[in-house]
């Protein structure tokens, strides 16, 4: 299972929250680098923020982006915090990202995340969905590819998980990856 092949002409979206209206753009982008982010190094500069944490169970979303299977997010299970749960991330400048990719965490008990939107913002604070996922693999530490089916350039992106795969109030998550263009 590998992450999708570069992409080379595409068409893009970019979404304006004032008027809540989408606009399409053409263009050209070959020529400029494609970079599968899947290392710590790759996403050193990255801000992550994800909505709740369980203190002493993973190392919160500093453990999305470190490159290790073995850290991960892991929401409360003490009953105080259900669905929705999502973590959002700011890059250092605007990326075109074709897809992306969660991987689960690697753990005898599952509790995976199902329904999903991927989110896009100017201000990091208010959100519009971009495409919706419905995730059905809930084996341990699997790798879960998701293509765009309109690849997206925004310099603020959020997964905004809406429910269970497995019948939980909480979900864990051990990677997650963006295949882009980084933009000047
Ligand atoms: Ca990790």
């Amino acid at each position: 299972m590998g992450l999708p092949s570069e992409p080379t002409n595409i068409e893009y979206y970019t979404a304006g929250i004032e008027d809540e209206r989408t606009e399409s753009r053409y263009t050209t982008v070959s020529g400029t680098p494609f970079i599968h982010f899947n290392t710590a190094a790759l996403k050193s500069d990255w801000i992550v923020n994800v909505s709740s944490n369980v203190i002493g169970d993973g190392i919160g979303g500093p453990g999305l982006i470190d490159g290790v299977p073995g850290t991960y997010w892991h929401t409360p299970y003490d009953g105080s915090t259900d669905y929705p749960h999502w973590v959002a991330f700011q890059f250092p400048k605007s990326h075109l990202i074709t897809s992306f990719s969660l991987q689960n965490r690697n753990n005898t008990t599952p509790n995976v995340y199902k329904d999903f939107d991927i989110q896009t913002s100017v201000d990091g604070v208010n959100w519009v969905t971009h495409e919706f996922f419905s995730n059905s693999n809930r084996a341990s530490g699997a790798m879960v590819d998701y293509s765009l089916a309109n690849p997206l350039a925004t310099k603020y992106v959020r997964l905004y998980f809406k429910n269970s795969l497995t019948g939980h109030a909480f979900m864990n998550l051990a990677e997650v990856n963006f295949s882009a263009y980084p933009e000047n």
